[in-house]
């Protein structure tokens, strides 16, 4: 039997049933809240660092007591059963990872990782709350920053590349709890389109990207995904 290739980007929805504000939809979103641009850029944090680590060390309060849902869940049985699979992930919370994915391409960065501004200092630090704000790198004092990626940065050249590879290869690209608005991660599911592959959405809403996708699946994906998954499964027997 021949397995298909599956490629999946997810974001911030795919974290909302485990509590996690997602960024652009709805009153507690966190867009809704904060301006990106005071926080999410290199200049907020050139200008304010003590007040963009805030930020951070708050996020990371919020997201330390959350546990992956059954649409993460369905996504490590995922890469456990099908041998061509690659998980895209725009999500800086790390629930892939406790969900059980080992194989994960993480397109905007991870809060539980910190880097330096100045030397090649790249370390885990789970701590929370952090006991310095702003933290300083323990190699050269320089200023630590999160090792996520903000808007106007480029994302890292080769998990990119490895991205659009995956999805130019698929023959199914699933596309789980994301508005399909930023760029370049909105662009990866049209390469399985261009190539002859199927976009299947899963989402509470349709998006930019849903009169691309053969079918939008609306609902929480913790339901939805699950449900494709089962049926699906029937078909690989
Ligand atoms: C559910 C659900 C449930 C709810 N079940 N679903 C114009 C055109 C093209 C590009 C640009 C442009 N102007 C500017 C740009 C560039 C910019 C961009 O794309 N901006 C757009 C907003 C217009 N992109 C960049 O700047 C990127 N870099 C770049 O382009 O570099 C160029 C460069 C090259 C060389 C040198 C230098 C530069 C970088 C983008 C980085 C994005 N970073 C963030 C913040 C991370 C840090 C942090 O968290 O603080 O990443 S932004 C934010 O958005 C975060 C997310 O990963 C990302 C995507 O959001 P996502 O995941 O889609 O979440 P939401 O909230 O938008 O959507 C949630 C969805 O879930 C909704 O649809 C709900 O309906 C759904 N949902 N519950 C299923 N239960
Ligand atoms: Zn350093």
């Amino acid at each position: 039997m021949t397995f298909p290739k599956i490629a999946v980007l997810t974001g911030a929805g795919v974290s909302k049933g485990s509590g996690i504000a997602t960024y652009r939809d709805g009153a507690d979103s966190l867009w809704n809240n904060y301006h990106p641009q005071d926080l999410a850029t290199p200049e907020a944090f050139a200008r304010d660092p003590k007040l963009v680590w805030e930020f951070y060390d708050w996020r990371r309060r919020m997201m330390a007591p959350a546990k992956p849902n059954a649409a993460h869940l369905t996504l490590a049985e995922m890469e456990a059963v099908l041998p061509d699979f690659t998980l895209v992930t725009q999500n800086i919370d790390g629930l892939h990872r406790e969900a059980g994915n080992r194989n994960i391409l993480y397109l905007h960065g991870d809060i539980w990782s910190v880097r330096c501004t100045e030397c090649d200092y790249r370390a885990e630090d789970r701590r929370v709350p952090l006991p310095e704000l702003p933290p300083t790198c323990p190699r050269c004092g320089a200023l630590l920053r999160p090792d996520i990626v903000w808007f106007g940065e480029a994302l890292d050249p080769a998990t990119l590349y490895r991205a659009e590879q995956a999805f130019s290869q698929a023959d199914i690209a699933l596309v789980v709890g994301t508005s399909a608005v930023v760029y370049p991660a909105a662009f990866l599911p049209h390469y399985t389109r261009e190539k002859g592959g199927r976009i299947i959405e899963f989402n509470m809403e349709k998006t930019p990207l849903s009169r691309y996708a053969a079918e939008t699946l609306l609902g929480p994906a913790e339901e939805t995904l699950p449900a494709w998954w089962e049926e699906f499964k029937k078909q690989l027997v």
